[in-house]
């Protein structure tokens, strides 16, 4: 764009070209754009403030809450007053850092002591108090030393410490209400546009996360631009926490952790179990129908063979360093690929034979960060409905859609209704992450694309997200927050036939080199069930309720007719408990309620005297008295069909 005089040309989002004065800031273009909603601004693809002026042509796109960057500086904003209301009321406060996180925001304090409740509400009161008088937001430049003397002359030592680590001069300050903080921004034009504001929680956190350094106290918090917005957040919060996996795993006894075993090693608890086996046992039967052939192989293997793999080279961050032995080192390993790829080298195969289709549930460990760990979601042992597939490149497209089709069938079976695909590809210019040789990502991507347009089916394409190995289809399903998490992936894979020089005979009796697909139908059985207990808040479906039916004995009596009742349930199949405890019914069927049973049969003498049960059901209530046989045929029935409707 050319410059005319004292003019500048600006492009604005919907593509169209003003002029403008040289100097005009971008506060002044956005009221001239009926921009509203302009939070900050990229300029030239450069975050700044709305008060920047401009200088020369340039191109601008607007910061709005709407977008993950806006919502960032919004929040950014709000930390900073977080600071200001905290170094009101705690004039001896020294203040660290206060970034704005995926919701919300924090900053970190050091006050020698735990902030309590009620200095939370006065915080948070003192903040809107602040907003209420809407004060603008500057940057300001302040040479480097004349910052140190200020940092230094008030003690604010971890502020020095974090000027010590930049090279900048001057240095950038914002500044409100006269209260400054060394940032970059960019910021909000005034506090006034944070109108809803809510103090979340508090937190110990180590001085740059290290727990060598100063214990400090963090503050967490989340701000709207209206009270609606809060309070819709707030719900959907507390409707998280309701369906928390972690605290239903423990009122549940699904699972614990134990700091004695480790960080994200779970401990799976007889009834977590249970709904594991459940899974286990669907999945496989469901893979032997569909030709796979299950496999069982060690949870170790030599470090060479992922040399040979490459994970080595590509996903050593991922794994846990070697165990020397005799003359062996050996890792934990971190996937199962290697190992199936051995199965198939054990003998020779021919085009006859492809596809082969390997699967086992297959136990492997991965280095997460702890701070990425989260309950059964994420955890550091786990173990994969994997499968590997072996096929000839004419069969890849129908392979990789005989996947899908099994994924959308366990889905139907488990109720997942909600979730999309994505279409990982890789990021060509990140070199340490996937191999290099582009010509067979090219082939690979193609591969896929060309798959997925067979099938028909909409996807979303995210560069970065693909293996080392390959491309990939994962199935994204949003949990509780409304974050998307990866339960099934396919992947495709010319890589690893490569380097372990796999082969097949050819119809002309040559050796060829098949294709592979990498696919995990129900993910890990840790994050599947995490995402279960989520998706039903506890309540799990008939057939997979860890506890079936419980029986209730009114009183001691039927003790006997009780247990005879689960005796007949349990032969046939169904999971049935007693509660022979001396408790009153109505606080048996209380206590069966909690723990989220499907059927409560409640036995007296009537009951005893006819061979029948009272039957409740966990959501239509009382269904009076009915014969136990025809109780355990509805019911045998229900499970059979996995029925979602049962209830
Ligand atoms: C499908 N080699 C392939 C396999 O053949 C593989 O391992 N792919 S993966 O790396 O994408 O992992 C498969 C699935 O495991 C992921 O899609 C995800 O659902 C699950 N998963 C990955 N990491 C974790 C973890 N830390 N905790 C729980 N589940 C995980
Ligand atoms: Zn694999």
């Amino acid at each position: 764009m050319a410059q005319v005089g004292e003019q500048v040309l600006v492009r604005l989002p919907d593509g169209t070209v003003r002029a403008y004065r040289r100097g005009i800031t971008l506060a002044e273009i956005a009221r001239d754009a009926g921009a509203h909603g302009a939070l900050a601004a990229r300029l030239d693809g450069a975050e700044r403030d709305l008060a920047t002026p401009l200088e020369a042509d340039a191109t601008v796109e607007w910061l709005t809450f709407a977008d993950p960057a806006g919502r960032s500086v919004y929040w950014h904003s709000s930390a900073h007053l977080l600071a200001q209301a905290v170094r009101e009321l705690f004039p001896q406060a020294r203040l660290a850092i206060g970034p704005p996180i995926e919701d919300g925001f924090y900053y970190d304090f050091d006050i020698g002591r735990p902030f309590l409740p009620e200095d939370l509400q006065r915080i948070e009161d003192r903040m809107r108090e602040l907003a209420a008088r809407d004060q603008p937001i500057e940057r300001i430049y302040v040479p480097r030393d004349e910052a140190m003397r200020r940092f230094e002359g008030r003690g604010e030592t971890y502020k020095a410490e974090l000027l010590r680590g930049i090279p900048d001069d001057p240095v950038s300050f914002y500044r409100q209400d006269g209260f400054e903080d060394m940032c970059r921004g960019p910021h909000l034009p005034s506090t006034g546009r944070i109108k809803a504001i809510k103090l979340l929680s508090t937190s110990g956190a180590y001085w740059r996360g290290d727990e060598r350094r100063e214990m400090l106290q963090r503050i967490y918090g989340i701000s709207f631009p209206s009270q609606e917005e809060l309070d819709a957040y707030l719900a959907r919060l507390e409707e998280a926490r309701r369906r928390d996996h972690r605290r239903l795993g423990r009122e549940l006894g699904l699972f614990t952790f134990a700091p004695e075993v480790g960080q994200g090693l779970p401990l799976w608890l007889p009834r977590g179990a249970t709904v594991r086996r459940i899974l286990e046992r669907y999945i496989v039967d469901l893979e032997e129908s569909l030709g796979y052939q299950h496999v069982r192989t060690p949870d170790l293997a030599s470090i060479e063979l992922y040399k040979i793999s490459g994970h080595w080279e590509h996903y050593r961050d991922n794994m846990y360093p070697p165990i020397r032995v005799d003359s062996e080192e050996l890792v934990l390993r971190p996937m199962n690929c290697p190992h199936h790829i051995m199965v198939y080298k054990h003998h020779q195969r021919s085009y006859r034979d492809l596809p082969v289709r390997i699967a086992e549930l297959g136990t492997m460990y991965r280095y997460e960060r702890s701070g990425v760990l989260s309950g059964l979601a994420r955890v550091r042992a786990m173990t994969l409905n994997d499968a590997h597939i072996f096929c000839r490149p004419d069969q890849l497209t129908d392979e990789f859609i005989g996947v899908v089709r099994l994924i959308q069938r366990a889905y139907r079976d488990l109720g997942l209704r909600d979730f999309w695909y994505r279409l990982s590809l890789r990021d060509p210019r990140d070199r340490a992450k996937f191999v290099h040789n582009d010509e067979m990502w090219d082939h690979a991507e193609g591969e896929l694309r060309r798959a997925m347009q067979a099938l028909g089916l909409a996807c979303v394409e995210a560069r970065g997200e693909a293996s080392f190995y390959g491309p990939k289809l994962d199935v994204q399903v949003p949990n509780v927050l409304g974050k998307d998490e990866t339960i099934s992936t396919v992947q495709i894979d010319f890589y690893l036939p490569e380097r372990f020089g796999l082969e097949y005979t050819g119809e002309d009796s040559r050796p060829r080199r098949p294709v592979m697909i990498h696919r995990g139908v129900l993910s890990t059985m840790e994050r599947m069930v995490a995402f279960l207990i989520e998706q039903y808040a506890g309540a799990f479906p008939l057939w997979l309720a860890p506890e079936q039916v419980r029986v209730l004995p009114i009183a001691d009596r039927h003790l006997s007719y009780a247990r005879r009742v689960q005796e007949t349930l349990r032969a046939r199949g169904v999971r049935a408990e007693v509660d022979a405890s001396s408790e009153r019914t109505g606080r048996k069927i209380r206590e069966a309620e909690v723990m989220k049973v499907p059927y409560m049969l409640v036995v007296g003498d009537r009951e005893a005297a006819q061979e029948a049960v009272s039957v409740r059901s966990r959501v239509r209530g009382d269904e009076g008295s009915q014969p136990l046989a025809a109780f355990i045929d509805r019911v045998t029935e229900a499970i059979a069909s996995r029925r979602h409707d049962e209830e």
